[in-house]
């Protein structure tokens, strides 16, 4: 792992947390239904020291974002005025809430709290997040995961396909589990004949049993040339992922439902990926991502991010094993600087922090009461 310099130590005066629903310009069906817009909860936590450390949480529906508001409510009780560094106020929050069990929106808003607390601890240090890391900036490889969901027309789709490739993206991924597997090789070559040699994921959102599993991976097989097939089974059935994977020759993805870096370690221990993909808030922030990295790198297995592009290019920039960015341009809208990608690269900004600023006019448009 990168070394690092000397993470500052804050004290938490308040947490401040605004749910917002903004548009998606490519709105997005999965085999678990569709997404039109993004429900987004901002985190603002000030410290003490007068710096403002800022992330988001993808609250899924309005009722998640006030359930992690009030979660967040009760973690600032738990670390106001205690100065200390992100990873050892992370160790305390996981600790504390031990019993009640680290899951759902209490594990969304320990993340989003601790990934607040990383952007301002680099604000302290004045550095990118990156550095703080121990990681120089430096573009990071993504594919573009707008749009591309579930779909009558397939020729629209590989119309939609062709747009994604502007700004020189060199891989998009497909969402699968039509009711036939016909129509899941139907959108896989209309996708595939229109973006030529830019590589392709495959994602089931955990549609398939094992047997179907078997049976559509090897009919992807036969088509060739996908660079992953992205949780086809229950995302924590490791038994069933470990015999895909010796059955087949498509790499198994798996990892936006890790249960923190725990969660992923199991996962390892059964075989259960060929390549990881933990989300920021899953893995329970930049605290639990550093551990995670750490297990990548040890088992050397490629490690690749989910969502939350604009902090995961800091997080993959130090992540021995970086793999691929998942870019979405959700945040966009709200951020004063929005991400910026390049032949397909996601670049880093030099600012101190983690880069994001909220757009105050586009806050106060979207923000839900
Ligand atoms: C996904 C999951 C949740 C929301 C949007 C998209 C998908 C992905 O599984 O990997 O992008
Ligand atoms: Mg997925």
């Amino acid at each position: 792992m990168p070394s690092m310099p000397q993470v500052p130590e804050l004290s938490v005066r308040a947490v401040r947390a605004t749910a917002v629903e903004v548009p998606l310009r490519f709105g997005l069906g999965t085999s678990q239904g569709a997404i039109r817009q993004a429900t987004l909860l901002l985190i603002d936590v000030e410290t003490q020291e007068g710096l403002t450390g800022r992330s988001y949480v993808f609250a899924h529906m309005p009722a998640i974002a006030q359930a992690i508001a009030v979660m967040l409510r009760e973690i600032e009780a738990q670390t106001r005025g205690q100065r200390a560094t992100p990873d050892a106020l992370w160790q305390r929050l996981m600790k504390r809430f031990t019993l009640v069990g680290v899951q759902g929106v209490l594990r969304m808003a320990i993340a989003g709290f601790d990934v607040a607390m990383w952007d301002a601890a680099a604000l302290a240090a004045k550095l990118p997040l990156c550095r703080l890391l121990g990681a120089d900036p430096r573009p990071i490889r993504a594919y573009n995961s707008c749009g591309l969901g579930l779909a009558a027309d397939k020729d629209a789709l590989a119309a939609e396909a062709e747009r994604l490739l502007e700004r020189g993206f060199g891989a998009v991924k497909l969402r699968l589990g039509y009711p036939d597997l016909g129509e899941d090789l139907a959108a896989v070559r209309a996708v595939k004949r229109r973006i030529g040699k830019a590589a392709l994921m495959v994602d089931y959102n955990q549609a398939l049993s094992l047997g179907g599993a078997l049976l559509r991976g090897a009919a992807l097989d036969a088509v060739g040339g996908i660079t992953w097939l992205e949780e086809p089974i229950r995302h924590d059935d490791y038994r069933g992922a470990s015999r895909l994977r010796d059955a087949l020759q498509v790499p198994i993805q798996i990892g936006e439902n890790f249960n923190g870096p725990s969660g992923m370690s199991d996962a390892l221990a059964a075989n259960a990926a060929d390549c990881v993909m933990p989300d920021l808030e899953r893995i329970v922030g930049v605290s639990g991502w550093r551990l995670a990295a750490e297990l990548a790198a040890v088992n050397r297995i490629e490690m690749s991010s989910h969502l939350y592009p604009e902090v995961s290019a800091h997080l993959l920039a130090a992540t021995p094993t970086s793999h691929f960015l998942e870019y979405v341009d959700w945040a966009d809208v709200l951020l004063e600087t929005p991400l910026i990608v390049e032949n397909g690269h996601a670049l880093i900004s030099d600012r101190p922090g983690n880069g994001m600023t909220w757009r105050a006019g586009a806050v106060k448009k979207f923000r839900l009461r």
